[in-house]
């Protein structure tokens, strides 16, 4: 028998395991590459299963010599921002983007019944009659004062300010996010205002989601921060070695996700330098492509970037520039998409979106906060927007098309950026916000962020059941 084949048989057995003999047959066929590493991540693996023998059909699974079914890994990306931008300037930009971002809006909700009855804002101004109107508009201001609501929308040909009165509708009103596309029936009352009788947002329909043919399983992260004090490299090398592992569900994972703020970046935030390992970002994505090019080849990495790495930070962002680090691009299972970006997973549509609006939107919508981000993302959906504010702290692009629409309704809506998990399904549609693999930092601890890292979302996409995998090592 050959040495090393003895030497990795006597480690086994030293470890207390059994070995069957047609484990032994296939010793002699295969000539294994790293024979030792293998038998010892089995050992590992079955210790933790309370397993102690080792046999033929081991060995097969964890060389990748043996599958129960032949698993779908198909994928598209739909959509992507990358090669879209254009960088337009400027006021005009601007007028662009958001007469793009009404007039989509509009066509959108132009099947519902209502959409028949809109009139120009400028057509109802002189209003006389106290029969109902329908306008439209996107949502520029909204003041709660006593006990009314005023709210004010701009359409092209003009600008409507309105009160509410009634309590629910007070309540929509409030969730309404800056900026927003919005429908409203409103009446003139009696001094001459107009009074909203209804408040109509685009909304998704309830959605019977798509379905992957094969038991394939999907990971979906963000958040990993890479070059951070903070950042659980520990955990995340667990996380990577366990996707290699004979695990029955991480040998059906085809997809990881990562959905931003790979690396921690430079100049991010003020005395940023105090809390990094790695203080520039060609040494920090150089650390995430060491960790991250442990992920088997037969599992494709869909890699966006968020408000931490290079390129841009306006919104939309185009993928991590080639010129940062190469080996992003070059590697075969790596796909680099910008943010937001929409994938077909074996015909499963994932919505991508890194999440930097979230801070604007729970700053300024009674009702949310930064631990319960899948609300905030129903938010959204009903929007049909990713981002809506324009002119707080999330910098949006004057783009000439508005690619933060949420053009098409996902199966499954991926988000991160808050560093806290949360699942949820929204009319079908399945909502992740993937947490992170950064612990608290002393900033989120001041503004009473607690986040709950290291933990992966395991997606199987035959039938949306999610598993949570806990990383986080004891210390
Ligand atoms: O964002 C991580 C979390 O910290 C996320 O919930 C937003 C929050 N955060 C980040 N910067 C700010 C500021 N300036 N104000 C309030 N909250 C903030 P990350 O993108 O990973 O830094
Ligand atoms: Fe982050
Ligand atoms: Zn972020």
């Amino acid at each position: 028998m050959k040495k090393d084949v003895v030497f990795a048989l006597n480690y086994a057995l030293n470890k207390g395991f059994q070995i069957h003999p047609n484990a032994f047959e296939i010793l002699e066929k295969v000539e294994i590459r790293d024979l030792e590493k293998v038998i010892r991540d089995i050992v590992r693996e079955k210790t933790k299963q309370k397993v102690f023998h080792i046999n033929q059909e081991d060995l097969e699974v964890f060389l990748g010599l043996k599958e129960e079914e032949e698993l779908l890994s198909e994928h598209k990306i739909l959509s992507d921002p990358t090669l879209k931008i254009t960088s337009s300037e400027g006021i005009i930009g601007f007028g662009a983007l958001f007469s793009n971002r009404f007039s989509r809006l509009k066509r959108m909700v132009s099947n519902r019944p209502e959409a028949k009855l809109l009139k120009p804002i400028s057509s109802i101004i002189a209003l006389k009659s106290d029969n109902d109107v329908f306008v439209c508009g996107l949502l520029v201001e909204r003041n709660s004062e006593r006990s009314v609501t005023k709210l004010i929308i701009d359409d092209p040909t003009g600008s409507l300010e309105s009160i509410v009165f009634d309590k629910d509708l007070q309540n929509i009103a409030a969730s309404l996010l800056i900026d927003q596309f919005v429908m409203e029936r409103v009446s003139l009352g009696k001094n001459g205002g107009f009074i909203v009788k209804d408040i109509i947002v685009p909304n998704i329909p309830d959605h019977t989601p798509n379905y992957s043919k094969t038991e394939t399983y999907a990971v979906f992260l963000s958040d990993l921060h890479v070059g951070s004090k903070y950042f659980m490299e520990k955990e995340l090398e667990k996380f990577v070695l366990w996707l290699a592992s004979p695990d029955p569900i991480a040998r059906k994972i085809r997809f990881v996700l990562v959905a931003g703020d790979v690396i921690d970046g430079i100049g991010i935030y003020p005395n940023q330098e105090k809390e990094l390992v790695f203080t520039n970002v060609d040494e920090q994505l150089k650390k995430a492509v060491e960790i991250l090019e442990k992920i088997p080849r037969h599992i494709k990495v869909f890699i966006m970037p968020g408000n931490h790495d290079p390129g841009r930070r306006a919104l939309p962002q185009p993928a991590i520039p080639k010129k940062y680090n190469l080996d992003l691009w070059n590697r075969e299972n790596f796909f680099m998409v910008g943010n937001p970006a929409l994938i077909s997973l074996n015909g499963i549509k994932v919505l991508m979106f890194h999440g930097q609006s979230i801070d604007d939107i729970v700053r300024t919508t009674p009702g949310l906060s930064f631990d319960n981000p899948t609300k905030v993302m129903r938010h959204l959906l009903q929007a049909r927007h990713l981002s809506p504010i324009y002119g707080s702290q999330t910098p949006l692009a004057p783009e000439v098309e508005d690619m933060m629409l949420i053009d098409e309704v996902p199966d499954v809506f991926h988000v991160g950026h808050v560093h806290v998990v949360g699942l949820d399904l929204y009319k079908g549609v399945l909502l992740i916000n993937s947490g992170a693999w950064q612990y608290q930092t002393p900033f989120q601890a001041s503004v009473g962020i607690t986040p709950t890292p290291g933990i992966a979302i395991i997606v199987n996409l035959k039938n949306f059941k999610v598993y949570r995998k806990d990383f986080k090592t004891e210390s």
